[in-house]
């Protein structure tokens, strides 16, 4: 009886930590995955190239533009507000774009144009990111 209730309780650690493994990986930020001419940083023309496949593959009915729906949570509710100047709801391609570039100056502290991977870690870096992937 002993045994069997230690081997529930084993089962049930086990199954508890099996997301918590999994998490580490998923959340790593990698410079090289937004890096095409591999100089260790991203530039701006590197970021709204990457924002750019992501909004295509976050559009899929190609309709040009982004609902808090279709953001699945890459943007807060007040960045959606502050990044959508004609306050139609929703998230066009040139609002974007002009989004990745306040929060690309966001995460370039330093100012030097380009996001090196410390940057890129930081909070301004990991809501570029949102934008990218
Ligand atoms: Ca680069
Ligand atoms: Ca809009
Ligand atoms: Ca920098």
């Amino acid at each position: 009886m002993a045994f069997r209730l230690s081997h529930a309780a084993f089962l049930a650690l086990a199954l508890s930590a099996a997301p918590a493994l999994a998490a580490p990986s998923m959340t790593k930020v990698d410079v090289a995955a937004f890096d095409p001419d591999k100089d260790g940083t991203i530039d701006l023309k590197e970021a709204q190239a990457a924002a750019s496949a992501a909004f295509d593959k976050l559009d899929p009915d190609k309709d040009g533009t982004l609902d808090a729906k279709e953001l699945k949570g890459r943007m807060t509710e007040a960045d959606l507000k502050q990044f959508d100047p004609d306050s139609d709801g929703t998230i066009d391609k040139k609002e974007w774009l002009a989004a990745v570039a306040a929060q690309f100056k966001a995460a370039d502290p330093d100012n030097d144009g380009t996001i090196d991977a410390r940057e890129l870690s930081g909070p301004a870096g990991s809501a570029l990111v949102a934008l990218m992937r």
